[in-house]
């Protein structure tokens, strides 16, 4: 199972493809735009969200609800676009011309100099060559692509969930208001796949995707005065899974550690600066003997007495809740400028504003939550195999069946 994603912020369409998306799985289109919706809310967010209405389009691999086996096709059209066709026509215009010159001044206003400290601006444009326009960079940088990842994890998700693995991204801090550790607690426990479904539905109808009411109040409070002081917002969020099969992954090799693939898909959300799991950087502060999570013996398998390794040991998931805790720096973005060097002229300069949110981490853990999707469905199927739906239950099955206890 792959993926690739294509597309601008404000160009016509985003787009991605799926290869090795097995034959038979179920698909639900409501879901797919309900978790496109989660993405999309979040208190914080700037006005761009207002325009547009991620309803993704499956254009092929899809017949009557369920898989092909062949690559699945998913198309988005971007409703900006149509305030931005003179800027981003993908063709040169009878106003820009193929080097990206514009003729009129309204036009040339969208034509960026000053890079955005923070932002892939600078570093882009020097690798590209694209100091001209470093619109050239940030179109692609810009975390809209994270849409096409969400559409991609929602099917993967929903694969997931036939086999009663799920997957909740919630928002742990932002800024300085933490969530309570007893809250904490309360999504990371082991429990119930309905107990685990109340929480997740708390965490999607939550203005900010937090657990309790008043953490959630607080949090928009931060949000207002980030608002009012002109500048951005980070925080925390939390990836946990429920119903997960002992022995995802390997420690046969240095890439079949599903640490390191999650890790590396975690990470790559933009704006995350920071990923751990379970006990994570606490751990190594403590002695060695309250960092283990004692075996204990069940009727039908095993189980563990705590939970400080997150649900992975030796790169594979140990049968306990995947627990994954993640930072995201506050939005580079600022309404008043930042300080930096104009590329046309080499003199420093306080401005370059783009249009942004105050925050994103809602929307960010709902992009975690899609993107550990994907990583532990590729697990899955590297397990057992990856051709069509009804081979692959039997498959598990067969795996559940022998590794019970004796
Ligand atoms: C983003 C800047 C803002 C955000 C955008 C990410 O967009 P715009 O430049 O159009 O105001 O709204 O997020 C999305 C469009 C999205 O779908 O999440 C950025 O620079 O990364």
């Amino acid at each position: 199972l792959n993926y690739v994603t294509a597309g601008e912020s404000h160009g016509p369409y985003l787009s991605a493809i799926i290869s090795g998306f097995p034959a038979n799985v179920p698909l639900s289109r409501t879901t797919l735009w309900a978790d496109l919706a989660q993405r999309q809310q979040g208190y914080g967010r700037g006005g761009r969200m207002q325009i547009e209405t991620d309803q993704v389009e499956v254009i092929s691999g899809l017949r009557f609800g369920r898989t092909l086996g062949s690559p699945i096709g998913l198309l988005l059209p971007n409703r900006d676009f149509t305030n931005w066709q003179d800027v981003m026509a993908p063709w040169p215009t009878a106003e820009n011309d193929a080097s990206g010159q514009t003729s009129s001044a309204a036009r040339r206003k969208r034509t960026i100099s000053q890079p955005r400290p923070g932002h892939a601006d600078l570093s882009g444009a020097l690798k590209y060559a694209q100091t001209q326009d470093l619109r050239n960079v940030l179109e692609r940088a810009s975390a809209r692509e994270t849409a096409m990842r969400v559409a991609v994890g929602s099917l993967c998700r929903q694969f997931l969930q036939a086999f009663g693995i799920e997957i909740l991204g919630w928002v742990s801090g932002i800024g300085a208001v933490t969530a309570a550790r007893q809250a904490r607690g309360a999504v990371s426990a082991p429990q119930s796949l309905t107990a685990f479904a109340k929480i997740q539905q708390q965490v999607a109808a939550d203005p900010v995707r937090t657990i309790d009411p008043a953490t959630s109040t607080a949090m928009r409070t931060a949000i207002d005065q980030a608002q009012a002081a002109a500048t951005t917002l980070g925080g925390r969020l939390q990836v946990v899974v429920q119903g997960l099969p002992i022995g995802l992954g390997s420690y046969v090799a240095a890439d079949t550690k599903l640490d390191g693939r999650l890790a590396q898909a975690l990470l790559s959300i933009n704006a995350i600066k920071g990923v751990s799991f379970g006990g994570g950087f606490t751990l190594g502060e403590q002695l060695g003997r309250a960092t283990l999570d004692p075996i204990l013996a069940t009727e039908n398998g095993f189980t563990r007495a705590s939970n400080h390794q997150g649900g992975l040991e030796g790169g594979m998931t140990n049968g306990q809740p995947l627990v994954i805790d993640l930072v995201m720096k506050p939005i580079p973005t600022q309404p008043q400028g930042a300080p930096t060097v104009d590329l046309r002229t080499m003199r420093a300069t306080g401005a370059t504003v783009q249009r942004a949110d105050v925050t994103a981490v809602p929307a960010a853990a709902v992009i975690a939550q899609s993107m550990t999707a994907i990583v532990l469905m590729q697990a899955f199927c590297e397990m057992f195999g990856g051709d069509e739906f009804g081979r692959i239950q039997a498959a598990y099955q067969h795996y559940l069946t022998t590794t019970k206890a004796e």
